[in-house]
Order: C-alpha cells, then sequence, then structure tokens
C-alpha cells in the first residue's frame, strides 16, 4: 500500500525572507524561491513548508498575519504563488503553508474594528477584558516574557490578550465564527492546490479559561490553555468540515507535548504529526531558557530524541528551524571537525522514524552568526527577552544580549541564505539584506562551493537524502534504541524484510564499538573504515544480515 506523502517525502522548511532574493530588494521572494526549485529537487526533498508568507507587517516576521487571503508584497503576487504551486508540482514537489491561527497581527481589519467599535462582531473574536483593579486581567505571562494583557488605549481598564508580543492579540476559538474564518481560509488555500498546514502553536490555541496560573517565569498560565479538550474538538472540526475532503496533512507545533497528549493528537486524528521540543532545549535550563548554557554532550541530545522516536509512532523529527540556533553550533563541531560532525547530525537526522525536515541552510551546515551585536538583532523575541533580563538582573543591555544571543537569539537560523561567494553570499545582488550576512560564506560555508566540493557537507546531505528515499527501513521501519557509550548514537531501524544498524560517534574522542561479524556498511561519512572503531564523529550505516 502507498503511503501518504508526508511520510514518503523529506520535508525541507523556507523561511523566504532569507531564501532567495530575486529583485534585490533585501527581502527573499516567491519568484527566488521558483528559481531554486531545480536546487531542491535536486536534493531530493519533496514537500516545501514555507514560513508566512501573507500580508503582515513583519513584527513577528509573518506570524502576525493581516490578511490570510492576501500574499505580503514584498514576497510578490498571488499570481506569484500560484505560479510556485505549479512550477513545484511539474517537479513533483508539494507546497505546505503555515498556518498562524492562534493570533492575528493587530493590524487585521478583524481586530482594528474590534478596537474601532466595542459593539462589533469582532470585539469577540478575541479576548478583550476589564482589568482586575489596577491589575490585568489574570497573572499570565507570555512566551517571550512580560504581561500577557496590553491596555486598550482609549477605554477604561480594558486590555486584550496576547499570548506572544502585543502585536500578535489571541483569537477566541469559542467564538463559532472565528472556527468558520479558519474553515475558510483552509479550503481557500486547498483549492489551490496547497498540500498541508503545518500550525503554528496549535496547542495553545484553545483557552479553556482565563483563570490566574500557577507561578512560572514563561507562559504563566498555560495549564489553562494547553493542550486542551477544546483544541482537540477544533481540529476535528476542521478535519470533518473541510480537511477530509482533500489529500491534505496536518502538522502541529506544539511546545511542552507530553508523550500522551502527543498520542492523543494523533489517534484521535486532531494532528498527523507533531513537533517535540524536548531534544530542541535540551541544553537550556527548564525553567530559564537563557541559563545554565551547559557544554553539549550527545546523552542531552539523544535521551529526548530517542525517547520520542520511542513513545509515538510516527513523528516531525527535525534538528533546526527558524526558532532554533543552527544545529553544527549547537551540537556538532565548529573547528577541527567541522564538516565530520556536520555529516554525523546528517546520517542521525536522516535516520530517524517519522517525517523529517530539514531547514533551509542546514544541509550546507550553516553556523550561527559569530559576531552580531544588539544592534543588528531583528528578532521581537531577543529584544523582548533582553529587556526582562536588564530589568530583572540589573544588567547592561550588552551584557543580556550576550547571554540571550548564546542561547535563544532566533536570527542565527534567519540569516540570508549563502549561495555563492559573492556579494551578500548571492543572496541578492548586493542591496543590504534585511538582516545581516553570516560572513562565513566567504570561507566555503555556501552552496556553490559545496557543489563543487565532491566531500562536502552538502553532497553528504544529497547521498544520505538518497539513501533514505530509496529504504523503506528508514522511511517505515521501526526504531529500537541499542546501549551504548552515552557519547554514541546506536540504533536499529527494521522492517520484516531488513535490518539496519546506525551507530554514530558524536564525539570529537576515537570511541571503542565492537563490531558484529554478520553486518556490512552500506554508507559512511569516512571514507575508509577501522574495524571496531569509530573516528570523531564517524557514523555508519550497517545493514544487518
Ligand atoms: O513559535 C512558538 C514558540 O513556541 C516559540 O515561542 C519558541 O518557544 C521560541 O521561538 C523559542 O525558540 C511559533 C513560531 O515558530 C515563531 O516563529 C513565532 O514567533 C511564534 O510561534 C508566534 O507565532
Amino acid at each position: 500500500m502507498k503511503e501518504k506523502a508526508f511520510k514518503e517525502r523529506i520535508i525541507y522548511q523556507i523561511y523566504p525572507l532569507s531564501f532567495c532574493d530575486s529583485n534585490n530588494d533585501g527581502y527573499g521572494d516567491i519568484n527566488g524561491i521558483i528559481s531554486k526549485l531545480d536546487y531542491l529537487k535536486d536534493l531530493g526533498i519533496g514537500i516545501i513548508w514555507l514560513s508566512p508568507i501573507y500580508k503582515s507587517p513583519l513584527k513577528d516576521n509573518g506570524y502576525d498575519i493581516s490578511d490570510y487571503y492576501s500574499i505580503n508584497p514584498i514576497f510578490g503576487t498571488m499570481e506569484d504563488f500560484d505560479n510556485l504551486i505549479k512550477e513545484a508540482n511539474k517537479r513533483d514537489i508539494k507546497i505546505v503553508m503555515d498556518l498562524v491561527i492562534n493570533h492575528t497581527s493587530n493590524q487585521h481589519y478583524w481586530f482594528k474594528e474590534a478596537l474601532k467599535d466595542k459593539n462589533s462582531k469582532y470585539r469577540d473574536y478575541y479576548y478583550f477584558r476589564k482589568g482586575n483593579g489596577k491589575k490585568p486581567p489574570n497573572n499570565w505571562n507570555g512566551a517571550f516574557s512580560g504581561s500577557c494583557w496590553e491596555k486598550v488605549e482609549g477605554e477604561e481598564n480594558m486590555y486584550y490578550l496576547h499570548l506572544f508580543t502585543k502585536e500578535q492579540p489571541d483569537l477566541n476559538f469559542h467564538n463559532e465564527e472565528v472556527v468558520k474564518e479558519i474553515e475558510n481560509i483552509l479550503k481557500f488555500y486547498l483549492d489551490k492546490g496547497v498540500y498541508g498546514f503545518r500550525c503554528d502553536v496549535i496547542n495553545d490555541i484553545y483557552k479553556t479559561s482565563l483563570d490566574n496560573g500557577k507561578f512560572r517565569f514563561f507562559s504563566r498560565g498555560k495549564e489553562h490553555y494547553e493542550n486542551q479538550e477544546g483544541c482537540f474538538n477544533t481540529l476535528l472540526r476542521f478535519r470533518k468540515e473541510v480537511l477530509n475532503n482533500y489529500d491534505t496533512f496536518l502538522v502541529g507545533e506544539t511546545s511542552a507535548i507530553t508523550p500522551k497528549m502527543g498520542n492523543k493528537f494523533l489517534s484521535s486524528g486532531a494532528l498527523d504529526l507533531f513537533f517535540e521540543f524536548d531534544h530542541a532545549f535540551c541544553m537550556s535550563n527548564k525553567f530559564v531558557p537563557i541559563f545554565k548554557k551547559r557544554k553539549f554532550k550527545a546523552k542531552y541530545l539523544l535521551k529526548p530524541l530517542f525517547k520520542w522516536q520511542e513513545v509515538v509512532p510516527w513523528i516531525g523529527a527535525y534538528l533546526e528551524n527558524h526558532d532554533q540556533l543552527r544545529s553544527v553550533s549547537r551540537f556538532g563541531n565548529t573547528s577541527k571537525y567541522y564538516k565530520e560532525s556536520a555529516k554525523a547530525l546528517a546520517m542521525l537526522l536522516l535516520s530517524l522514524k517519522g517525517t523529517i525536515f530539514i531547514y533551509q541552510g542546514e544541509e550546507f551546515g550553516t553556523l550561527n552568526y559569530q559576531d552580531l551585536i544588539y544592534e543588528e538583532t531583528n528578532d521581537c523575541m531577543t529584544k523582548e527577552v533582553v529587556n526582562t533580563v536588564q530589568n530583572i538582573l540589573h544588567l547592561s543591555k550588552d551584557k543580556a544580549f550576550k547571554l540571550v544571543n548564546e542561547t535563544v537569539n532566533r536570527d542565527h537560523a534567519r540569516a540570508p541564505i549563502a549561495w555563492d561567494n559573492t556579494i551578500n553570499g548571492g543572496f541578492n545582488l548586493g542591496h543590504k539584506p534585511w538582516i545581516k550576512v553570516n560572513s562565513l560564506y566567504k570561507e566555503g560555508i555556501n552552496v556553490k562551493d559545496n557543489l563543487n566540493d565532491s566531500n562536502s557537507i552538502l553532497n553528504f546531505y544529497k547521498e544520505m537524502i538518497r539513501f533514505r528515499n530509496n529504504s523503506d527501513t528508514l522511511k517505515h521501519g521501526e526504531f529500537i534504541k541499542v546501549k551504548s557509550n552515552s557519547n554514541l548514537a546506536k540504533f536499529i531501524r527494521k522492517t520484516n524484510k531488513e535490518t539496519l544498524l546506525i551507530v554514530i560517534n558524536l564525539s570529537s574522542k576515537v570511541i571503542k564499538d565492537k563490531e558484529n561479524n554478520n553486518i556490512k556498511i552500506l554508507l559512511s561519512n569516512y571514507k575508509d573504515h577501522i574495524k571496531d572503531k569509530l573516528r570523531p564523529y564517524e557514523g555508519i550505516i550497517y545493514k544487518v544480515n
């Protein structure tokens, strides 16, 4: 039986602002994406997920939508978008959109009407509430720190709810009309030929109550909106009213998900797959992510990653996205074993169970910025968190920024993609990009130099992707963890036809690992092999007879 496309194909995430700027205005655009479709085809990916391209004032780079039915002019027009779907289809590539429905932009027509007229029907599209004496309606604070409530100008003691920035007011999913609006948006894009949706902060959309939350530094109040019954029901409603009529799928961005809830999302049919974040936050303090930047050890990453591989039948597997630091900078080696470690991470990612997500730039080992300063930062979250840290710890702006920049600054993932070693890394023809270029493009960290080097990270990605695309075992086999040295990722992928053993050294030490005589090497990131030993960041896929 042929599985659904999202279970067969690798998904590549594009952050459109930074992908390719075809008209040299400093912002990536749809025509830029079209110009790189052959590159993506050649890479071996079968689905593109586009971070938001809708009309937006870009306070949170598009995760603040002001019109779901139009394309932000900096990216192009609706015609360009239709053309993208057409051109992608020609190459058998499917397009997935980002669905941001927890909140809209404060520039959305609905919110503007709600502000303008207390009696407008749009008032109840959001959460407007009276303050509690001189205080906001409750004690919730947002994902980016600070209160979740903003005072409404010109109204006595009135506030509105926003889990993210104050420019992102939360929608009210108790309101039937809001649910219908979203169903119409889904239909609109599915009818255009969009294949599926990545659903932003989807397990937060339904606020069961607005009672005070338990004490927490971030996301106080979340017990009232995370993974609520109403969220499942809303998604099942979308399924029944719209999604069941199409060949489509939903992947949920589900922060703070538990195995029990993850399984419930899958078994109820509310989501087809989801992202967990335990491994993404494996290096940070649970309560205050900017603290305790511990030195990386393989087990920090592998423990949560493998736990999730074991407890759910399917998952969205990733090491990077537009909200995370670059994976080689976090989990790999940025000096002597740079290439080896990037390839080791590639092997790890592409051998996992579930749908694999590759984030733009990951495929050629893009690293974090080395020299970003506060004044050059764009990320709204970083700015809010720096502000909070300054206030609480009485640090200077630069000191606070240093802490935040090394742990959570999302800009590291958002630098323009380096296509070659010409000006601005070939992102465009020389116009100053919306965000600083990562200067490492001059040192070979760009697509063209990678393509020209048979031993490059990019060429290893291609090999590994090809291997996975042709391997039913990697795509559909069981995942079984193998006990081993804590610096090794050692696991089996298995169907009733074939067993593969994957062993990857995620350290710069040489590690002894006794091999069985019954195994044959299928793929490796080193050219040769030393029996019973794994060199720094050496990874091997064996076939077990
Ligand atoms: O991210 C949600 C989310 O959980 C983030 O706040 C995350 O904790 C943070 O980025 C730290 O890495 C989604 C989008 O992916 C993000 O870009 C948006 O800013 C956010 O929702 C609001 O829409």
